[in-house]
């Protein structure tokens, strides 16, 4: 119990026998359930965790007999969660990147009722200066993506997977459509922003490295899915936010997004170039309003 609270702490874990027990001997006392999914690993992690389930009766195990991505992972332990009636969950990774001395941090604003959602934010401890300026601009426009595609205007960092939620968020969200490989970070903000009063925080925290971890994200298809999975979702969100209920702010995203398509048109039809820079004009202030509208919101 973490004042009052019952927490569950879900671990993805793909080929973690490396760190995977090192994760485990540091989870704090306060956590009432550890639920880690060890995703069809072709190593030795679930004969880790079956050493420690007999020391930690707080550990369960869940394996997977296919791979379902990182994803699908946390979805399976949350959903475990769930039934085991805990109040709040966390991720952390199974190869120890995610410090425990940051998981008051990202609890205590839920505890508070301040927050729904709480995400790590590596930027605002000085993550961005490490970067090489092409890491640096990568990271710029992932950020900005993400919030326009999440309507989470105040989230930065949103690839840190270091997160809790309450229970009672969660259950708001069907979890069975949240994307189930890397985006899956991006997909739970998106579908979070369209339930009414999910409100989330960002926690400014460090997130360990060259600790042996060995990061599975290819970058090439990581960029590629994810530019596209953001613009599948926006438009997505557009419409069940906005569009749907008769929200203006929704069809001037629409005419906006439009008109970003019609640019290479524009060598065909010179003349449509002034409708293209309204439009582009008008997703602009859609932005700003948005952003604005939910300032304090998350
Ligand atoms: N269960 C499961 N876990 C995964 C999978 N891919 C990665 N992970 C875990 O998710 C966590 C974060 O993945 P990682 O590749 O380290 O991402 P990064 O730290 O953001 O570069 C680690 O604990 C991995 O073991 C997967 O396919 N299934
Ligand atoms: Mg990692």
């Amino acid at each position: 119990m973490y004042k009052g609270k019952k927490i569950g702490v879900s671990i993805p874990a793909y080929n973690e026998e490396k760190l995977i027990g090192r994760t485990l001997e540091e989870i704090p006392n306060y956590v009432d359930k550890i639920y880690v999914c060890d995703d069809c690993s072709k190593d030795k992690t679930s004969e880790i965790v079956m050493e420690f389930i007999k020391k930690d009766p707080r550990i369960e195990l869940i394996k997977h007999s296919v791979n379902t991505g990182v994803g699908g992972a946390i979805i399976d332990c949350w959903k475990k969660g769930i039934i085991d009636k805990m109040d709040i969950l966390a991720v952390m990774a199974g190869d120890n990147q995610m410090d425990p001395k940051y998981l008051p941090d990202l609890l205590d604003p839920i505890v508070d009722g301040i927050a729904d959602y709480t995400k790590g934010n590596r930027l605002l401890k000085g993550y961005l200066g490490k970067m090489s300026k092409w890491r640096q601009f990568g990271n710029f426009l992932l950020n900005l993506l993400n919030k326009i595609a999440s309507g989470y205007w105040d989230i930065d960092d949103p690839q840190n997977g270091y997160v809790a939620i309450s229970s009672n968020a969660l259950s708001k969200i069907n979890l069975d459509t949240l994307y189930k490989r890397y985006a899956f970070e991006n997909d739970l903000m998106i579908k979070a922003n369209v339930v009414d009063g999910i409100t989330m925080k960002n926690i400014p925290l460090e997130i360990r490295y060259n600790i042996g971890e060995q990061s599975k994200i290819k970058y090439g298809n990581f960029i590629y899915d994810t530019s596209l999975f953001l613009l599948k979702s926006f438009l997505w969100r557009i419409n069940q936010k906005y569009i749907k209920k008769g929200n203006l702010l929704g069809f001037s995203y629409l005419i906006g997004t439009i008109s970003f398509f019609l640019i290479p048109f524009i060598f065909i039809w010179n003349n449509i170039t002034p409708y293209i820079i309204s439009g582009i004009l008008i997703f602009i202030l859609s932005c700003i309003i948005e952003s604005y509208k939910t300032r304090g919101d998350n």
